[in-house]
């Protein structure tokens, strides 16, 4: 039984999703802006930022599979662009993660909806998201720790730029 509910919530992720891609888009042109040499870090936002729209693109097209369909973009609950700035590379990295962080709560929040709710079509569907989210974290945070642990050095960064071209493919 796809319920209305479950409907509205999966409506609000897509939203989120959508707004996450716009998050890491807007990270990416600031990283292009401030460092311009660093465009393995660019790119890396710019590849996840068309990553984040493939996620809402999943959720519309379930939805659609069960019989609605999606007229209407909103901002979501915690739209962050009015404030958002960074003082640096380490500060972007760590509101990216803090985002992250806020998105998995919400995946969980949908799960426990869905087993309430006894959609297991739903319940299965967000199994996907439920391991995207684990990898996700565990990504940023290596990024987070590697960029504390160059700190302000040039050399460290310039070679971690080259580094991320890969580690992105590895992960
Ligand atoms: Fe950043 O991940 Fe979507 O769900």
């Amino acid at each position: 039984m796809f319920s209305k509910k479950i409907q509205v919530e999966l409506k609000k992720q897509l939203n989120r999703e959508l707004e996450s891609s716009q998050l890491y888009l807007s990270m990416a042109s600031w990283v292009e802006y401030k460092y311009g040499g660093l465009d393995g870090i660019y790119n890396f936002l710019y590849d996840h930022s068309d990553e984040e729209r493939r996620h809402m693109l999943k959720l519309i097209k379930y939805i659609n599979k069960r019989g609605g369909y999606v007229d209407n973009f909103n901002k979501s609950e915690y739209y962050i662009f009015e404030k958002i700035s960074y003082n640096s590379l380490m500060n972007l990295f760590h509101k990216l993660f803090e985002h992250e962080k806020k998105i998995s709560l919400e995946i969980n929040f949908l799960v426990e909806l869905s087993l309430h709710e006894k959609d297991f079509f739903t319940y299965n569907f967000l199994q996907w998201y439920v391991e995207e989210q684990i990898e996700e974290e565990v990504l940023i945070k290596k990024i987070l720790d590697k960029i504390e642990l160059i700190g302000e050095d040039k050399g460290g960064l310039y070679l971690f730029n080259h580094d991320i071209k890969n580690f992105y493919q590895k992960n």
